[in-house]
C-alpha cells in the first residue's frame, strides 16, 4: 500500500486504563499517558478507567466498557483511544472492530514519540527496527487503525519519513536496518576502546524523565542540548568533555530519561543508548523536587538502573529545582542511597558549584595521592602523569622536579 501525505489532523483520544489492584499507580500512569499524547500532539479529550482483576485476553477491557466507550467516543467526538498498556495483535484488532476507530496503545505512542526525538544514526536505526518489529506483528488490525487519519500517531517515522505497510518491505527494512546497525555499534565499540586508553573518567547524568538532567548538562558544559519540557526530550546521550576543577577532565554524558511501564521490548531497544549509564564510573541522579511524584520516580530510577545493572555505581543525587520550592519547603533533601545529596537548580545555578566539587572529590576518592621528585631525565613520566592522572603541582628545583598528583591506580606503580 502507497502512502500518500496528508494533513495532519489533531487526533482526539480517550485514555482507556486498567486497575487491576485498588490503589496502584494506574491514575498516574494514565496521567503520564496524558503528557505523552500531548507530547505526541493528541488532544486528550476524555478518560476511563476499568477495575477488574485481570486484562481481558481479547478485548483488553470487558464488554459493558467498550459499551461505555462507544458512548463517550460518540459524545466527546474523539478519533480514537489509546490504552495504557501494550496491546496484543488480537485485542488491537477486536477492539478495532468493536469501537471502529483508531485504536493505540503504550507502546505505539512511545515509539512514536521516540521517533521525532531520534538524534543520531544509531537512534534512528534503532527506533525504526522498533516500530516495524511492533508493526509486523499487528498488520492486520493496525493497518485499518492508521488508514482511518491518514497520518498522526504511529505513522511517523524518524526524522518524520512516513513508513511503509507491506510485509514484504518491512522484512527487506529490517535486515538492512540490522546490518547498518552491527556497523554503527562496531564503530561505537572502536570509539570507545580509544576513550578507555586515555583514561579519561565517564559521569552520566540519569533520572526520571523531565527533571532536568539536559538543563544541568546544559548548565556545566555550556553546551546547546535540547532541554524541552515535553516527554523524552533527549533520546540519544550526549557526550561532552568538560574540565571539572583544576586539571581534572571528565566526559560528562546526558541520557534518555527513565520512565515507568517502558515496554520490556524498548528497554531492550534502546539499551544501547543507555550504555554510557553502564561504563560509567559515576552517576548523577537528577531528581525532580517540586514533583509530588518525586519518591516513586526515584524508586523507578533504582529498579532500571538495577535491570542494567549498574546499581554498583557510586551515586550523587542532585535535588533540582529548589526555584520552584516555597522557603518552608526546602529542607532536609537527602537520598540514603547516594555518596551525596546536594539541593540545587539548573535554572538558578544554585548547586551547581557544589556538584562540580561533589564529582571531583569523588573521582580523587579514585585516585592515588602522591608526592615525588623526577630527576630530570625522567620528566617523560610526568607527561604520562599529565595526561592520565591530575598534576596538582610541578616545581623546577635543582634536585629534579618535584610533583604532586593524582594518579589512577594503573600507572600507580610505574610512575
Ligand atoms: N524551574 C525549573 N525548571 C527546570 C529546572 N531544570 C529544568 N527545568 C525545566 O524542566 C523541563 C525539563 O527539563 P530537561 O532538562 O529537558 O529534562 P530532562 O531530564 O533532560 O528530560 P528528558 O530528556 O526528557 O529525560 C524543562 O522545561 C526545563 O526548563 C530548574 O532547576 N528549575
Ligand atoms: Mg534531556
Amino acid at each position: 500500500m502507497e502512502m500518500t501525505e496528508f494533513k495532519e489532523l489533531r487526533e482526539r483520544v480517550i485514555l482507556v486504563g486498567v486497575q487491576q489492584v485498588a490503589g496502584d499507580d494506574t491514575e498516574e500512569s494514565v496521567r503520564e499517558l496524558g503528557e505523552l499524547a500531548d507530547t505526541a500532539g493528541a488532544e486528550v479529550v476524555g478518560q476511563v478507567i476499568q477495575r477488574r482483576e485481570n486484562i481481558h485476553p481479547g478485548t483488553y477491557i470487558g464488554k459493558g466498557k467498550i459499551d461505555e466507550v462507544r458512548q463517550l467516543m460518540w459524545e466527546l467526538d474523539a478519533t480514537g483511544i489509546i490504552c495504557d498498556d501494550e496491546l496484543s495483535p488480537a485485542q488491537m484488532n477486536n477492539l478495532q472492530q468493536e469501537l471502529d476507530c483508531k485504536v493505540m496503545d503504550r507502546t505505539l505512542l512511545i515509539l512514536d514519540i521516540f521517533a521525532r526525538h531520534a538524534v543520531s544514526r544509531e537512534g534512528k536505526i534503532q527506533v525504526e527496527l522498533a516500530q516495524l518489529r511492533y508493526r509486523a506483528a499487528r498488520l492486520a488490525g493496525l493497518g485499518n487503525s492508521l488508514s482511518r487519519l491518514g497520518g498522526g500517531i504511529g505513522t511517523r517515522g524518524p526524522g518524520e519519513k512516513k513508513l511503509e505497510m507491506d510485509r514484504r518491505m518491512i522484512r527487506t527494512r529490517i535486515s538492512h536496518l540490522k546490518k547498518e546497525l552491527e556497523e554503527v555499534i562496531r564503530h561505537r565499540e572502536l570509539i570507545r576502546s580509544q576513550r578507555r586508553k586515555t583514561e579519561q573518567k565517564i559521569v552520566a547524568l540519569v533520572g526520571y524523565t523531565s527533571v532536568g538532567k539536559s538543563a544541568i548538562f546544559r548548565t556545566l558544559t555550556g553546551a546547546d542540548v535540547l532541554e524541552d519540557a515535553k516527554l523524552f526530550a533527549t533520546l540519544d546521550t550526549t557526550t561532552r568533555g568538560i574540565r571539572i576543577s583544576g586539571s581534572q577532565e571528565i566526559l560528562l554524558t546526558d541520557t534518555v530519561g527513565f520512565i515507568r511501564k517502558l515496554p520490556h521490548h524498548l528497554v531492550d531497544a534502546f539499551k544501547s543508548t543507555l550504555e554510557e549509564v553502564c561504563c560509567a564510573d559515576i552517576l548523577v541522579h537528577v531528581v525532580d523536587s517540586a514533583s509530588v511524584q518525586m519518591e516513586a520516580q526515584m524508586h523507578v530510577v533504582y529498579e532500571t538502573l538495577r535491570d542494567l545493572e549498574a546499581d554498583k555505581k557510586p551515586v550523587i543525587t542532585v535535588f533540582n529545582k529548589q526555584d520552584l520550592l516555597l522557603l518552608e519547603e526546602k529542607h532536609g533533601f537527602r537520598d540514603y542511597r547516594a555518596e551525596q545529596s546536594i539541593s540545587g537548580s539548573a535554572h538558578t545555578g544554585e548547586g551547581m558549584e557544589e556538584l562540580r566539587q561533589a564529582i571531583s572529590d569523588l573521582l580523587r576518592a579514585q585516585k592515588i595521592y602522591i608526592e615525588r621528585l623526577y630527576s630530570y631525565d625522567k620528566a617523560g613520566l610526568i607527561q604520562l602523569i599529565r595526561k592520565k592522572g591530575e598534576l596538582l603541582e610541578e616545581k623546577y628545583q635543582e634536585d629534579g622536579i618535584f610533583v604532586r598528583a593524582y594518579v589512577p591506580e594503573s600507572i600507580y606503580m610505574s610512575v
